[in-house]
């Protein structure tokens, strides 16, 4: 069967492509959605992207994951920052964890710089733009293939 990445988006990302385009670019999630599973099919997988605004839900989809998708791909806005929850929930993940954030954190205010969910990833993309989902995929497929 088809291995599946979930692509989980944190509060406000659905604004992507239609606010601040000076940070976060021109692209939208769908487009996000499009690229990634452009990359994915090259290696014989699939990708699910969602996004909401809630933290709780964004623990749910976690937990949901590990009955059915292979590895996390995940850009927790804000929650980054400050969620030892998504944290925990990640913890409980057996596969390979991807950290994607579209500006460069490190370049930004202070409080930016400290990531809860770096913690538990595999690695970190910061400041690739919306390139970094796919950069994220492709590393995902070589380490499901290792
Ligand atoms: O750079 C990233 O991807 C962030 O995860 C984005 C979060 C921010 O809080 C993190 O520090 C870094 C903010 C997401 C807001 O997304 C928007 C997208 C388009 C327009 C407005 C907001």
């Amino acid at each position: 069967m088809t291995k599946t990445i979930h692509i989980l988006n944190g509060p406000n990302l659905n604004l992507l492509g239609k606010r601040q385009p000076e940070i976060y670019g021109h692209a939208t999630l769908e487009d996000v959605a499009k690229d990634c599973a452009a990359v994915a099919a090259d290696f014989g997988l699939s990708v699910e992207l969602r996004q909401s605004n809630h933290e709780g839900q964004i623990v749910d989809w976690i937990q949901e994951a590990r009955e059915r998708a292979a590895a996390i791909v995940i850009n927790p806005g804000a929650l980054t920052h400050t969620s030892v929850a998504i944290l925990d929930a990640l913890n409980t993940f057996e596969g390979p964890v991807i950290e994607v954030h579209i500006s460069n954190i490190h370049k930004r205010e202070s409080f930016r710089h400290h990531s809860y969910v770096s913690l538990r990833a595999e690695g970190v993309i910061a400041g690739c733009g919306v390139e970094g989902y796919a950069l994220a995929v492709r590393r995902v497929a070589t380490l499901l293939a290792g």
